[in-house]
């Protein structure tokens, strides 16, 4: 097997939604299973696999989440798009079993659907918006060590984790993908929230060009840690490149809505990112021939 292959099936494995025995935002209260690696894939025999099922109780009611699969009312059209809202996988189709929806990539050691709004796929869009690092007389600056140009890209450091992470977030219902990618931008890395109506129309107007001109990087699967075996989250990510610095490589950055800070960060190999964004900045990096 080629080291390539390898890399990608161990990549295949999620773990960020195994490593933490805890399950987020429920105060250590609520434990997952852990599942050894060899244990992961659904086609793996594991009979007393019994982990607790937890759905957190503020997401019930709420108008971005489904109800209940017992529900009487609650008829979702699985692997297809039902109404407005995205049950489709980007990674093929997912099984059903006893009504669940089971995560495609395996068990993650918790059932029901953690604090994700939607039993299944909950799709997500991840803005990778990069400029060239450059110094002080403007000059693209070189790695001594690889020989090739640094990039950089808006980071923002999430509100619950305190992690640095590409400023993407949840699709809304009948939302396009494109409409969310700037969205998100806006609201977490220019906090347009709380700018006032001229300000924000402006930097629509130059936010909605600029986003023009998008390159998709990924679309797929999310290791992230809120994943159940039920519920997991999935991305389109698509690359902004500012060339010339002077666009919104030049915009001054202001940390918003689930941001608690947001900034230029220096791509390389040794960074250490929320979920696996890591992956997603790996693909920017060869797209742009950049230092890694
Ligand atoms: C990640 O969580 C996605 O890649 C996206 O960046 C983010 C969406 O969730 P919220 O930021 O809206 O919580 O899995």
């Amino acid at each position: 097997m080629s080291l390539g292959r390898l890399t990608h099936l161990f990549r295949m494995l999620h773990r960020k939604c195994r490593s933490h025995y805890y399950y987020p935002r429920t105060n250590n209260t609520k434990s997952r299973v852990q599942v050894p690696d060899e244990k992961v894939p659904w086609d793996t025999k594991w009979e007393e696999y019994n982990p607790l099922t937890y759905t957190a109780s503020h997401i019930v009611g709420q108008p971005w989440a489904d109800p209940d699969i017992t529900d009487s009312n609650f008829h979702p059209q699985w692997n297809k798009m039902d109404g407005n809202i995205n049950r489709e996988s980007y990674m093929g189709v997912y099984q059903i079993v006893d009504s669940y929806p089971l995560n495609p990539l395996g068990r993650t050691g918790l059932r029901g659907r953690g604090v994700l709004g939607r039993w299944g796929p909950n799709h997500a869009a991840d803005p990778v918006v990069t400029r060239w690092r450059r110094d002080k007389s403007d000059n693209v600056e070189i790695h001594q060590n690889t020989n090739k140009p640094i990039l950089q890209f808006v980071a923002i450091q999430r509100r619950d984790t305190g992690e640095w992470a590409i400023p993407g977030g949840m699709v809304d219902p009948g939302e396009m993908v494109t409409s969310t990618l700037k969205r998100e931008f806006m609201e977490e890395a220019l906090n347009v929230l709380e700018s006032d109506y001229a300000e924000r129309e402006k930097c629509k107007a130059t936010i909605g060009k600029f986003f023009e001109e998008g390159e998709n990087l990924y679309r797929g699967y999310v290791d992230d840690p809120r994943n159940t075996d039920n519920a997991w989250i999935e991305t389109v990510a698509v690359n902004f490149h500012d060339d010339s610095g002077t666009s919104v490589g030049a915009f001054p950055l202001c940390a918003g809505d689930d941001a608690v800070n947001v900034r230029w960060v220096d791509i390389g190999c040794d960074l250490s990112l929320y979920a696996s964004h890591i992956d997603i900045i790996e693909k920017v990096v060869a797209r742009h021939i950049a230092h890694w």
